[in-house]
């Protein structure tokens, strides 16, 4: 049990210089490369002190948002899954990391489209079902492609709608232990998650919902006391790791890793 929430490895990779031009829905300003350097190897040595295996992989400068390694896999105990990101700018950051994959599982699916988009970070993987947003990124197509891919290692896919607006459905939520899941109301309210233990983050700290459960710590991001507090007294060892450069560019805890245990 618990397979969605303890893992031996994990893979990062590295923001190159060309973060500067990452995909942003409103522009903010543009990411300060070594804050974002500093924020990165936090988030890296909280999940190498929990035990697991980091792979660190250098920056790819072809690709901006090559640091949100997450978008470009599902990996579960199994095998992994190569994604088809739907950026154009991104798409080929998948190939790019399908031969790490390689080393580390026997079995490496991909989804091969023509029509099949979808992205990592519409993937919740919970302990008894696989929860996919559908969003700008991930389509119809692409969910089946995947609950096909899928099926013969035994897990269930069921699609759930992301917010209007959202980039990726767990921009709103993640799992917080094999029974809970934290998520902003706006994602909470379509009951997607009944028959799951929920905490809803406070109100105005929605930026707070995209959490990483990995091992025994919750990594989240820096700057929400409410949220903290909440999964403090609920008992979780939460880690906070500065985001703002990541958030500039939409991106979160969970976008700039793959967790997982390789069978
Ligand atoms: C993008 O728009 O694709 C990146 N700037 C952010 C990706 C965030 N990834 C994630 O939530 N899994």
């Amino acid at each position: 049990m618990s397979a969605s929430i303890r893992f031996t490895h994990a893979i990062t990779r590295r923001p190159a210089a060309s973060i500067i031009r990452g995909l942003r829905a409103v522009d903010t300003g543009s990411p300060d490369l070594t804050r974002m350097l500093d924020h990165h190897a936090a988030y890296v040595a909280a999940l190498r002190e929990t035990g697991a295996t980091v792979v660190e992989l250098p920056p790819l400068d072809a690709f901006p948002d090559s640091v949100f390694v997450e978008d470009t896999a599902l990996c579960l105990p199994e095998g992994a899954v190569v994604m088809r990101p739907a950026a154009p700018s991104r798409l080929g950051e998948a190939a790019e990391m399908a031969p790490n994959l390689a080393a580390l599982y026997r079995e490496v699916m991909a989804i091969t489209g023509p029509e099949s988009f979808i992205e990592g970070g519409d993937i919740l993987v919970t302990e008894r079902e696989i929860l996919v947003g559908r969003s700008a990124r991930t389509n119809a197509a692409g969910i089946a492609e995947l609950a096909r891919l899928v099926a013969p290692w035994g897990h269930k896919v069921r699609e759930v709608h992301t917010p209007p607006g959202i980039l990726h459905v767990k921009t709103d939520c993640s799992l917080l232990d094999a029974e809970t899941i934290l998520s902003t109301t706006r994602l909470s309210a379509s009951g997607c998650f009944a028959g799951y233990r929920i905490i809803d983050v406070p109100e105005g700290e929605e930026a707070a919902a995209n959490t990483i459960r990995f091992n025994d710590l919750v990594l989240m991001p820096a700057g929400f006391p409410r949220t903290r507090d909440l999964l403090d007294a609920a008992g979780y060892q939460v880690r906070e790791i500065g985001n703002s450069e990541c958030a500039k560019l939409d991106g979160g805890m969970s976008c700039l890793s793959l967790r997982f245990t390789p069978a």
